[in-house]
């Protein structure tokens, strides 16, 4: 499936055209390496001042001859350009790039330029929340069958690191935020061979114009398939499931606990079984296979679904039942999810950093069953808080609110719970062990992005941690997931 021989098109004539590279994050960097590669004559334009830019990096792109323009960016630079690639986290509707639209100068992400030189077959795994698990899994996963594996993409590792070098593995398994998808999903985009779409909640929508555009840009996942390709869905999500006329027309199997005359993996407890319908056949002869996940990390819901969808991909891309066993149970959960850091006085301190959604937060408080003290806020991503009043209600007895979306919050939440504002996560851990109770969970799932108080979710659920050991060390257990015990 090389594609780039496929389909030459004037833009990908990279040598000598001006490519400008907008954002110097991980993705501009690695963009930057693999347009010089192919001979193009790069810019950048980035945001931030020029002293943000580490000095190593700077003189790199002056050896290299790269002009690099810092502190905003301006239309002249973008419409000299013959190309513009955008990182993913740079807003499609900023002016500069408006102007070089309107001259029909084509930009493109990270997706669009892999759709041309990516030569190995992909798997895709996009959804409002488990993306990381379920890319982790399904690499875990092709390592146990023996499969050179490349994992990437909006899990950290930029695909141009795969596609600038060898390209030698077996299978890519990708990681597609809606950003990236919406700068490359399209039908000129990347077809996956396989590609997962796990769930679809409220997310980003401080970037999208409503939360049916962010649907829209979900689907795209499946936009270049062709009949050949299989495509996952989840047939519990409403959302999807209620999207039909967004559903692709490649081969179309789904997971969950509702299939009913639906082909895929059925969810029975804590077995997934994988069954064909009356109208769709499952390939490699896979019907009728059972999983049993009761001695695994992924037991429990959301993991439970997280799991079914891995191996109905890896079983799609012909990995071997008993490298699926052997994967989901040798898997190590991932920090920042559900994680248990440790118990005191009979207090469950939970890090779910990593919940920087509403959707994400409803999960979390649906899997505890005691009381909760939740500690919640960041900067604010458009979702709506009400989705949080029905199990806030039920189960926090006390919200303690961090950040800058403290006061929206505050007004969500003040007529269903006690709610109190704090200036630091640290003082928030402070407050929580000072109401807990013995049987409670003081649980960190923000709702919320982590980064106008710190560099990542990472760096947060570290802060959490941290607080919450200096509370006293003399703890239980460390380190257990809660949601797949
Ligand atoms: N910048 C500009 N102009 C702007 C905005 C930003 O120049 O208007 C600059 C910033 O100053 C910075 C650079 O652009 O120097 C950052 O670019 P970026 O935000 O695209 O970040 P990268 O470092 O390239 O990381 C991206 C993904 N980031 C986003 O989608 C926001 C990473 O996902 C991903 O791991 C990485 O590529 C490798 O593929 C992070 C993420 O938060 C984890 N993703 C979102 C999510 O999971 O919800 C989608």
């Amino acid at each position: 499936m090389t594609k780039s021989l496929e389909k030459p098109e004037t833009i990908f004539e990279l040598h000598g055209q001006h490519v400008v590279v907008v954002g110097l994050g991980k993705t501009g960097q690695a963009a930057v390496r693999f347009f010089l590669q192919h001979g193009a004559k790069v810019s950048v334009s980035e945001s931030s001042c020029k002293s943000s830019i580490s000095p190593e990096l700077i003189e790199w792109l002056t050896g290299n001859n790269i002009f690099c323009e810092t502190d905003g960016h301006t239309p002249d630079l973008f419409t000299s350009a013959d190309l513009i690639f955008v990182s993913p986290g740079i807003p499609l509707t900023i002016k500069p790039l408006n102007e070089a639209r309107r001259l029909n100068i084509p930009v493109i992400g990270e997706l669009g330029v892999a759709a041309y030189f990516m030569q190995t077959p992909v798997i895709a795994v996009t959804g409002t929340n488990g993306k990381t698990t379920v890319t982790t899994l399904l690499g875990h996963i092709f390592q146990a069958a023996a499969r050179k594996v490349f994992v990437g993409g909006n899990i950290g590792t930029p695909l141009f690191d795969y596609i600038s070098g060898a390209q030698d593995a077996d299978i890519v398994v990708a990681e597609v935020s809606s950003f990236q998808l919406d700068t490359g999903g399209s039908q000129k985009g990347l077809p996956f061979k396989t590609a997962i779409l796990l769930n679809i909640t409220p997310d980003h929508l401080e970037r999208y114009a409503s939360f049916a555009s962010y649907v829209d840009s979900k689907f795209t996942i499946f936009a270049a398939q062709g009949p050949d390709d299989y495509a996952i869905l989840n047939a519990d999500d409403a959302e999807i499931m209620n999207r039909r006329s967004l559903w692709p027309a490649s081969q179309r199997f789904f997971f969950g606990e509702h299939l009913a005359d639906l082909a895929g993996a059925s969810i029975h407890g804590c077995t997934v079984h994988l069954k064909n319908s009356s109208s769709s056949t499952l390939p490699n002869n896979i019907h009728g296979e059972s999983y049993e996940l009761s001695a695994t990390g992924f037991k429990n819901s959301p993991n439970l679904q997280n799991a079914a969808a891995a191996i109905l991909g890896a079983r799609l891309m012909g990995c071997p039942q008993q490298a699926i066993q052997q994967g989901l149970a040798s898997f190590k959960p991932l920090e920042h999810r559900m994680t248990l850091v440790t118990e005191i006085g009979g207090v469950s301190y939970i890090d779910d950093s990593k919940a920087t959604n509403v959707g994400a937060v409803y999960s979390a408080l649906e899997a505890l069953q005691q009381p909760v003290i939740l500690v919640a806020g960041g900067r604010d991503k458009g979702g709506d808080y009400s989705i949080l009043v029905e199990p806030v209600r039920q189960k926090v007895k006390h919200m303690l609110l961090i950040g800058e979306a403290k006061d929206t919050m505050a007004r969500a939440f003040l007529a269903f719970t006690n709610v109190e504002m704090l200036d630091t996560l640290q003082e928030a851990v402070l407050r929580a062990a000072s109401l807990a109770a013995p049987g409670d969970a003081v649980l960190l799932s923000p709702a919320c992005a982590s980064f106008d108080m710190f560099s990542s979710y990472a760096e947060r659920g570290d802060v959490f941690r941290k607080s919450v050991l200096g509370l006293r060390k003399n703890s239980a257990s460390t380190n257990q997931n809660i949601a797949v015990q």
